[in-house]
């Protein structure tokens, strides 16, 4: 993987956070994607909420799969544990990171070709599963890395940059995780970070499977007219559901809203998301009405972003199979290899 690293050396009176880091603590090397791919906007948004969120780099685990979106984990969180994996396999490497060291927040990064084509079933059952992390697909309808053939995820009838016309059925992943019972379920555009910083905190303090899809134009192959994956696009046909705001339980909420103008939803570890919702009883907490809202509104050819589900007493895969809750690289060999006996006592108990 290409890289370049970039000089330790910061300002002396940079912002500290609460655990003492800087926003430049949170970065990682020099991007080598394309000068305005959506996808290093992404990776900014990603720095500015763990900045925000307090986060100390070491406890994240970042991982990914194989193109252009899967290289940025490379380009953020320096400091974090990072695995690379082989494409559309992220998801079950972070099941199983998951299942050994619950101590960890996960963030998997990927992109529509990595989830939605080569590895649907992948994200398909981690999602499933109610796998405690943050799915973040950056989206641009695209192979991106192999030079930009249609992914799973364009449009049927939208344009490749050559005037190609895309003849097969999108693959929604909103509609999908949707499904599949993620708990947390969002849309967000690259170019918004006013709204995607607020997503990705509530993602990264979800107790259960979140994930975000996020539409990232491709500026070198498919940011033209015809695309509905471009910057002009999703700006012309972006429809919000309401505007998020993120609060930690020790900050103050300030009334900035009338009766009934906010749903506050409170997460179960005390972080609270106030939705200020654009669209009359938009019900965020409904996950049967956000399926058909989306359906309908995604056949006028509309983009509709922000948190379209949350269930706040989500739990997740730990709680499932009732699991050890010491990370397993804690243990000695005598817990993780108990012996004959408790092996037959444990096979009796099963037949
Ligand atoms: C097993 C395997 N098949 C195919 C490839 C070739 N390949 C590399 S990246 C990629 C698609 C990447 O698309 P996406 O996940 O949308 O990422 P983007 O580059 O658009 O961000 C493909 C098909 C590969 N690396 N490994
Ligand atoms: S080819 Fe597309 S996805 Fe890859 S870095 Fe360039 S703009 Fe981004
Ligand atoms: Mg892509």
């Amino acid at each position: 993987m290409t890289y370049i690293a970039k000089p330790l050396l910061h300002h002396p009176t940079l912002e500290k956070n609460r655990v003492g880091y800087t926003r430049r603590d949170y970065e990682g090397k020099i991007s080598t994607l394309c000068a305005g791919c959506g996808h290093d906007s992404i990776s900014a948004a990603i720095i500015q909420a763990c900045w925000e969120l307090d986060i100390e780099p070491h406890r994240v685990a970042k991982l990914s799969g194989i193109g252009c979106s899967s290289k940025t984990p490379d380009y953020f969180l320096g400091a974090s544990h990072g695995f690379n994996t082989v494409h559309g396999r992220m998801p079950s490497v972070l099941t199983g990171a998951n299942l050994a060291n619950r101590e960890l927040l996960y963030l998997g990064v990927s992109g529509d070709g990595d989830s939605a084509s080569i590895g649907l079933g992948q994200f398909a059952h981690a999602l499933r599963r109610g796998v405690r992390m943050a799915y973040i697909v950056e989206n641009n309808g695209v192979y991106g890395l192999t030079k930009g053939q249609f992914s799973a995820t364009a449009d049927q009838g939208s344009k490749s940059k050559k005037g190609v016309v895309n003849s097969d059925s999108p693959v929604d992943l909103v509609g999908l995780a949707l499904q599949l019972g993620a708990t947390y379920v969002a849309r967000a555009f690259s170019g918004n970070k006013a709204q995607l910083v607020p997503l990705i905190k509530g993602a990264l303090r979800h107790g259960g499977a979140a994930f975000i899809d996020v539409v990232s134009p491709c500026v070198a192959f498919n940011n033209h007219p015809g695309s509905t994956k471009s910057y002009d696009y999703v700006r012309e046909h972006n429809e919000a559901v309401s505007r998020i705001d993120f609060i930690t339980g020790r900050e103050e909420i300030t009334a900035d809203y009338g009766p009934g103008e906010a749903v506050e939803v409170r997460q179960h570890d005390g972080t609270l998301l106030r939705l200020r919702s654009l669209h009359e009883a938009y019900d965020p907490t409904d996950r049967h009405r956000a399926m058909s809202y989306m359906q309908e509104h995604q056949a006028r050819g509309e983009v509709v972003t922000g948190l379209l589900y949350v269930d706040p007493l989500a739990t997740d895969l730990h709680a499932a199979l009732n699991t050890s809750a010491a990370p397993l690289n804690g243990m000695d060999a005598a817990q993780l290899c108990p012996g004959t006996a408790a092996l037959d006592k444990l096979n009796a108990s099963l037949r």
